[in-house]
C-alpha cells in the first residue's frame, strides 16, 4: 500500500472535517452518532477504483436524500408561514366558553401558513388565485385550527364538488399546462356550468386575487361556526382577520412581471418584514348571530358562497394576532404543518354547512397520505402544548414510548387511566342540535341564489377596481380556446352586471348572447330536478357594502414599504439625507439602486452601499421611487435605458414618485410620463406629501393616462 498517498488523503480529510462543524461547535456524525472524518468522498478500491458496497456512510447519506421529498399538498402546495401569538382584547364569555376567547391574560402561540391554491410547490407567488390563510392556535385546552382564505366565500356549496373544481383549475391533464393559472378551458368549462362558483370567481377576478403582500390581505373562516357558552347556549359566528397595514394589491401587469423578477416575492416579503422586526399584525373580528335569527337573511347562513354584509351584522373586533418569528426550518415546520378542521376546542363547534362537513373528513385523510403516518400529530409543529394521554398506539414512526400494560378502556390494571372528564372539567361535548330529517342526497333550495352577491360585490367596488375586474375577465376568457364556453361565461357575467358583460364581450370580440341553452346549471346531479335548481334572477337587498372595496380598508402606515432610490456617483447628499430620515422615521425601507453594484459616492465624497445594480432589479419590486438631485448622478442615470424603463413603469403602475433638483431630468427622459397635475408626483416637495401618497398605495386616477403607456 502506498502510505504517503494514504497520509495525504487523511490529512485532506481532517482539513475538510473542520468545515463540517456547525456554529455550535458540534462534530458531524452519522445517524447513529458516529463521528465522521470525510463526508465528501466515497470508499473506493484505490483512488481511481470502484466504489465499495461496504460504504455504509455513502448509503446512509444517499438513501436519506432519495427520500427527502414528500407529496406536496393537493391544493395550497405553495405556502409560507410564521410563528406568533394571539391576544384577546375583551372576554366573549357571553357567547363562548373557549379559553382563548375568555381569558384576556393569555398570549396564545400560533403558527400561520399562507398559500396559493392551484399552483405546485415551486410556482410563482403572484398567480391570480385565492390565498389560504390557516392559523393553528396552540391553546391551553388543545389545538384549534382556523383554516380560512383571503376571500369571505368559497366556490362551491357541497364538498362533493371539490375534486371537480380542483381538477378543472389544475393544469390540463394531457399537457400539464398551464401551471398556477385559471385562464384555460377546463376551468371555465366547469365555472360556466356551475353557477354557485360565480361569487368566489368575481373576487378572484378583482384585485384581491393578486395581493401586494401576504401581510396586506384579510382572512376569513368562511363557514358559519358556532360559539357555545358556559350554560350551553349557542350563537352562530363567522371569523374575520383584518390586517393593520390595510388591504392592498398590485396590478395584473405588475403581477406578471413580479413572477419573472422575483417569483418568491410574497415569501421574501413576509420573511424580511419579520427579520426587520416589523411584525405583521391582524385583528380578529367576529360576526355573531343569535340562533333565532338563523332564517332572517335573504341567503342561507349555511351556504359558504354567501358573505354576511357588515352592514347587516357588524364585525366586532376581539383580539390581535402578531407574527414575530420566522420558522427555523421550512420543511420541518411550513411543509409538515398539518391543519385539521377537526382540531376544535370546547366553546367552538361546527354547523351543518355541507362544505364544512366534508372538510372535516378530507383534512385528516390527506395528512395521512402526505405525511405517511397516523402519528403526524407527533411532529413538533403539530404537537399541542397540552399533554396527550390516550390508548392509541403504534403505527409508522411512533415517537412516544408508551409505558405499562394497558392500552384499553375501561381498565382496572391501569388504575382506570387515562380517565374520562366531565363537561364541567373541560371535556369537549358536541352541541346538541336537534335533528329530524329524511336521509336525502339533495341541496336546499335556499342555496339557489347565485347572482345577487357577485352583483353586490361588483356594485361595491370603486371605478378603478371595476376596470380591473373587466380586464381580468377579458384576459382569462381571452386565453380560453373554446367559443361556446366563452359565450356561456358572457351570458353569466351579464346576469351579474350588463356593463361589465358588454366590456368583456368587446375585448373578446364577441356579443353577449341574449339567451343560452337551458339548463345552464348542471352541477346539481342527475337525479335531482335540474330545472328547479336554476339560479334565480339577481336580487338587490343592499345597494353597496363598503368593506368590499379596498378603497375603504386602506391604512395610513407606510411601514415596510419598499422605496427605490435611484442614484449614481455625485448624487446630492442633502436631498437624500432629508428624504431618507423622513421615510425611515415611518419605518419605510430604503433601497439604493445604482448603475453598478457595491457602492457609490455622493457629492460630499461619502461612500454609500448599493442594494441592487439596475441590471439585477425591476421597478415592480418597489412601492415608490425617489430620485435625489446631483448633475453627475442624473447624467449617469439618463445614459442607462433601464433607469428610464424603471421610472416609466413605476409611473404606469400609479406609484408615488418624488424628485429633487436635477432629478426631474430622468423623468423628462421618458417620453411617456405626464406628471403635471398628478397627485402622486412631487418635485422638490416636502417629504410628508410623498409619504401621504405612498400610504394611499396608488394614485389610481392616473390609470386614465397611464394605461396607454406601452411598457
Ligand atoms: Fe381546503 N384542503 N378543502 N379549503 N384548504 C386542503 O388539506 C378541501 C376549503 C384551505 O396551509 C387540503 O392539508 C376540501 C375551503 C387552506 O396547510 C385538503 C374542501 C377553505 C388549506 C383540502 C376544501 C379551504 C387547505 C390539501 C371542500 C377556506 C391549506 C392539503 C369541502 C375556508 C392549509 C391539506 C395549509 C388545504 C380539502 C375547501 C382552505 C385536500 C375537500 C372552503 C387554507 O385536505
Amino acid at each position: 500500500m502506498d502510505t504517503s498517498t494514504n497520509k495525504n488523503t487523511s490529512k485532506k480529510a481532517d482539513n475538510l472535517a473542520s468545515y463540517t462543524k456547525d456554529k455550535s461547535g458540534k462534530a458531524l456524525t452519522s445517524r447513529q452518532g458516529l463521528k465522521v472524518n470525510d463526508t465528501n468522498t466515497s470508499l473506493k478500491a484505490g483512488e481511481r477504483g470502484a466504489t465499495l458496497l461496504e460504504d455504509f456512510l455513502l448509503r446512509e447519506k444517499i438513501t436519506n436524500f432519495d427520500h427527502e421529498r414528500i407529496p406536496e399538498r393537493i391544493v395550497h402546495a405553495r405556502g409560507s408561514a410564521a410563528h406568533g401569538y394571539f391576544e384577546l382584547y375583551e372576554s366573549l364569555e357571553k357567547y363562548t366558553k373557549a379559553g382563548i376567547f375568555t381569558d384576556t391574560s393569555r398570549k396564545t402561540p400560533v403558527f400561520t401558513r399562507f398559500s396559493t391554491v392551484a399552483g405546485s410547490k415551486g410556482s410563482p407567488d403572484l398567480a391570480r388565485d385565492v390565498r389560504g390563510f390557516a392559523v393553528k392556535f396552540y391553546t391551553e385546552e388543545g389545538t384549534w385550527d382556523l383554516v380560512g382564505n383571503n376571500m369571505p366565500i368559497f366556490f362551491i356549496q357541497d364538498a362533493m364538488k371539490f375534486p371537480d373544481l380542483i381538477h378543472s383549475v389544475k393544469p390540463e391533464p394531457d399537457r400539464e399546462i398551464p401551471q398556477a393559472a385559471s385562464a384555460h378551458d377546463t376551468f371555465y368549462d366547469f365555472i360556466s356550468l356551475t353557477t354557485e362558483t360565480l361569487h368566489n370567481h368575481i373576487w378572484v377576478m378583482s384585485d384581491r386575487g393578486i395581493p401586494r403582500s401576504l401581510r396586506m390581505m384579510e382572512g376569513f373562516g368562511i363557514h358559519t361556526f358556532r360559539f357555545i357558552n358556559d350554560i350551553g347556549e349557542a350563537h352562530f359566528v363567522r371569523f374575520h382577520w383584518k390586517p393593520l397595514l390595510g388591504v392592498h394589491s398590485v396590478t395584473w401587469d405588475e403581477a406578471v412581471k413580479i413572477n419573472g423578477a422575483d417569483s418568491d416575492f410574497h415569501r421574501r416579503d413576509l420573511w424580511d418584514a419579520i427579520e426587520a422586526e416589523q411584525f405583521p399584525e391582524w385583528e380578529l373580528g367576529v360576526q355573531i348571530i343569535p340562533e333565532e335569527d338563523e332564517h332572517k337573511f335573504e341567503f342561507d347562513l349555511l351556504d359558504p358562497t354567501k358573505l354576511i354584509p357588515e352592514e347587516m351584522v357588524p364585525v366586532k373586533i376581539v383580539g390581535k394576532m402578531t407574527l414575530n418569528r420566522n420558522p427555523d426550518n421550512f420543511f420541518a415546520e411550513t411543509e409538515q404543518v398539518a391543519f385539521l378542521l377537526g382540531n376544535i376546542v370546547p366553546g367552538i363547534d361546527f354547523t351543518n354547512d355541507p362544505l364544512l362537513q366534508g372538510r372535516l373528513f378530507s383534512y385528516r385523510d390527506t395528512q395521512l397520505s402526505r405525511l405517511g403516518s397516523p402519528n403526524f400529530h407527533q411532529i413538533p409543529i403539530n404537537q399541542p402544548i397540552v399533554d396527550v394521554h390516550n390508548n392509541q398506539r403504534d403505527g409508522h414512526m411512533q415517537m412516544s414510548i408508551h409505558k405499562g400494560k394497558t392500552a384499553y378502556f375501561p381498565n382496572t390494571l391501569g388504575g382506570g387511566c387515562p380517565h374520562l372528564s366531565k363537561i364541567s372539567e373541560g371535556a369537549f361535548h358536541s352541541y346538541q342540535e336537534r335533528i329530524d330529517a329524511k336521509k336525502i342526497r339533495a341541496r336546499s333550495e335556499s342555496f339557489n341564489d347565485h347572482f345577487s352577491q357577485p352583483a353586490l360585490f361588483y356594485r361595491s367596488l370603486e371605478q378603478w377596481e371595476k376596470n380591473h375586474v373587466a380586464d381580468a375577465y377579458t384576459f382569462e376568457l381571452g386565453k380560453c380556446e373554446n367559443k361556446p364556453i366563452k359565450k356561456r361565461m358572457l351570458w353569466l357575467i351579464n346576469q351579474i352586471d350588463e356593463h361589465l358583460a358588454e366590456k368583456v364581450a368587446k375585448g373578446l370580440g364577441l356579443k353577449v348572447p341574449d339567451a343560452i341553452d337551458k339548463p345552464i346549471n348542471q352541477a346539481i346531479g342527475a337525479d335531482t330536478d335540474v330545472e328547479k335548481h336554476q339560479p334565480g334572477k339577481k336580487k338587490i337587498y343592499l345597494e353597496k357594502s363598503q368593506p368590499l372595496s379596498q378603497t375603504h380598508i386602506a391604512s395610513d402606515s407606510i411601514a415596510t414599504r419598499q422605496i427605490a432610490v435611484l442614484a449614481a456617483d455625485g448624487f446630492r447628499m442633502e436631498d437624500f439625507e432629508k428624504m431618507k430620515t423622513a421615510l425611515e422615521k415611518e419605518n419605510a425601507v430604503i433601497k439604493m439602486i445604482a448603475p453598478q453594484g457595491e457602492s457609490i459616492s455622493c457629492n460630499q465624497d461619502m461612500q454609500h452601499h448599493v442594494d441592487a445594480a439596475i441590471m439585477t432589479t425591476e421597478s415592480v419590486l418597489f412601492d415608490a421611487v425617489y430620485i435625489p438631485g446631483g448633475e453627475a448622478s442624473i447624467q449617469s442615470l439618463c445614459e442607462q435605458p433601464k433607469f428610464i424603463k424603471f421610472v416609466t413603469e413605476a409611473f404606469k403602475h400609479c406609484k408615488a414618485i418624488a424628485v429633487d433638483h436635477e432629478g426631474i431630468a430622468l423623468i423628462k427622459a421618458s417620453k411617456y410620463i405626464e406628471y403635471e397635475n398628478d397627485a402622486a408626483f412631487f418635485i422638490d416637495a416636502e417629504a410628508k406629501e410623498f409619504i401621504a401618497a405612498i400610504a394611499q398605495h396608488r394614485n389610481w386616477d392616473r390609470e386614465k393616462v397611464a394605461k396607454n403607456i406601452p411598457v
